[in-house]
């Protein structure tokens, strides 16, 4: 089993778009372990995206990720991780596959809705930076013998 934080981009709840999202992942048959609607600060989005200080589009991403309420989710599966990145497409929308939430629904990369981990350890960290322990729930799905074998 693992785990992996998806966030629901303000341009995801602008528009929206969280039942799309969150839906895609459900019926997928990830099973969600953690749920809240929060607005993310600076101090927090300069922590989550530290690995990208530096870089050209820095500002404009925690401008982009502090802009509004955002939708923050943990989910779990085998292979959660991966799947959830295949969901979500490719980082920039004209390269995601087709059937993704970001070839389907966005346009451009500074607006591409979703945030997904993309390793086992950045999903340890961001699942950390979101949700205490406390927040996240265990639990048996009546259907998990249907979805996971
Ligand atoms: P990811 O969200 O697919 O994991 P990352 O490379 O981790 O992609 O970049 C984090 C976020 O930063 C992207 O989702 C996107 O919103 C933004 N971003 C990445 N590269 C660019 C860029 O070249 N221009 C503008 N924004 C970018
Ligand atoms: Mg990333």
């Amino acid at each position: 089993m693992e785990r992996t934080l998806f966030i629901v981009k303000p341009d995801g709840v602008q528009r929206g778009l969280i039942g799309e999202c969150l839906s895609r992942l459900e019926r997928r048959g990830l099973r969600l372990v953690g749920l809240k609607f929060m607005q993310i600060t600076p101090e927090l989005a300069a922590k989550h995206y530290a690995v990208h200080l530096g870089k050209s589009f820095y500002e404009k991403l925690i401008g982009y990720i502090t802009s509004g309420p955002v939708a923050v989710m943990a989910w779990e599966g085998p292979n959660a991780i991966a799947l959830a990145r295949q969901t979500m497409g490719a980082t920039a929308p004209g390269q995601a596959a087709p059937g993704s939430i970001r070839a389907d629904l966005a346009v451009e990369i500074g607006r591409n809705l979703v945030h997904g981990s993309d390793s086992p350890e950045t999903a340890a960290f961001e699942i950390g930076l979101y949700f205490p322990e406390d927040e996240l729930v265990s639990w048996k799905r009546e259907t998990d013998k249907w979805i996971f074998e």
